[in-house]
C-alpha cells in the first residue's frame, strides 16, 4: 500500500479527499451551531476574530465529529499501522493555527508499549502559508533513539516525575531538535484542502506555523490508538515501568469504532466544562 510506504519513509502521509465534502460542510455547520448554542461557555476561548483555539474533545459535545473516524478513508492506514482496529482516544479542534513549536507527541501520549499512537489531522478549510499550516520534519521519526533514562536522571534525579513537566518536555524536544539539525533535516509546511487528512507517525517531529491571516484554519486532530491502550504522560515516558496494564477509561461505540469516554470538554487548557452542561451541536 502506497500510503504505508510514505508513512514509513517520511514519517507522515497526506491522504487527499479522505473525507467527503458533504461531511466537511456538515461538521463546519454543526460546530458553528455549537458555538452559538454555547456562547457563554465558548466566549473565553475566542480570539478577536471569534475563532476557537485548541478545544480538547469537542467530539464529546458535537457527536458528528466522530464521523471523522467512521467515514474517513485515511483510517485504513492507521488500522494497518496498528495491525488492529483504530480507536479514538482524544481530539483537538482549532479554528486558527496552533503555532506550536516543533515537538514529538510521545512524552504526552506515552503508550505501553511505546509507539501505539498516531496523529490524524483533518482539514476543514483550505490551509496555505498564511493560515497556520502543519509543519513536519520529513524523516525525523527515524532518527537514532534518545537515551531517555539519562535524561530522566538529569531532569528529575531520583525524584517523582510530573506527568506534564515543562522541564522534561523541553529537554526531550531540544534533544530531538539538535538531532534534526545534525542530520540536516528541516521543517516544511503541508498545504491541504478541506477533506484532506495528514497522518503522522508517533515519532514525527512536527508543529504549527504562524497564522497571520484573519481567515480561519478549521481542523480536527484525532489522537488514535488501538482500543484499551493505556496512555500515560511523562511519568510513563521517562519510567515505562509505571505504565498501567490497560486503559482505565471506558469506550462507547459509533459504527464499528470505539471512542474513549471522558466527561469534560477542555477549552484551550484554560477551563473545562462538563459535557452534561453543554448544549449539543
Ligand atoms: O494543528 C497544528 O497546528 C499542530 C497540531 C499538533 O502539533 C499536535 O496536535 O500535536
Amino acid at each position: 500500500m502506497e500510503a504505508m510506504d510514505s508513512l514509513e519513509r517520511d514519517g507522515f502521509v497526506v491522504i487527499r479527499n479522505a473525507v467527503a465534502p458533504a461531511l466537511v460542510s456538515e461538521l463546519n455547520e454543526r460546530i458553528k451551531r455549537f458555538k452559538e448554542r454555547n456562547a457563554k461557555a465558548a466566549a473565553r476561548n475566542l480570539d478577536e476574530h471569534g475563532r476557537m483555539y485548541r478545544v480538547v474533545n469537542l467530539h464529546l459535545a458535537v457527536d458528528s465529529i466522530t464521523r471523522l473516524l467512521t467515514e474517513n478513508a485515511a483510517i485504513a492506514v492507521c488500522d494497518q499501522f496498528f495491525g488492529e482496529p483504530t480507536s479514538l482516544y482524544t481530539s483537538l479542534y482549532y479554528e486558527k493555527g496552533s503555532e506550536q513549536s516543533l515537538h514529538r507527541d510521545t512524552p504526552l501520549f506515552a503508550t505501553s508499549p511505546l509507539g501505539r499512537y498516531m496523529g490524524v489531522w483533518v482539514a476543514l478549510d483550505e490551509v496555505g502559508d498564511d493560515n497556520g499550516p502543519l509543519m513536519v520534519v520529513r524523516g525525523s521519526h527515524a532518527l537514532p533513539q534518545i537515551d531517555v533514562q539519562a535524561m530522566r536522571q538529569q531532569v528529575f534525579g531520583d525524584g517523582p516525575i510530573d506527568p506534564m513537566s515543562p522541564e522534561g518536555w523541553e529537554a526531550y524536544q531540544t534533544a530531538v531538535a539538535a538531532q534534526c539539525t545534525a542530520a540536516g533535516l528541516s521543517a516544511e509546511p503541508v498545504h491541504v484542502s478541506p477533506g484532506d487528512v495528514i497522518i503522522w507517525h508517533p515519532q514525527l517531529f512536527h508543529g504549527g506555523a504562524a497564522h497571520t491571516a484573519s481567515r480561519m484554519r478549521r481542523s480536527v486532530v484525532m489522537h488514535v490508538t488501538p482500543k484499551g491502550m493505556p496512555v500515560g504522560h511523562q511519568d510513563v515516558f521517562f519510567e515505562p515501568g509505571k505504565s498501567r496494564a490497560s486503559a482505565p477509561w471506558r469506550y462507547y461505540q459509533r459504527g464499528d469504532r470505539h471512542i474513549a469516554r471522558f466527561k469534560h470538554v477542555d477549552f484551550g487548557h484554560a477551563y473545562k466544562v462538563r459535557t452534561w452542561f453543554l448544549r449539543k451541536g
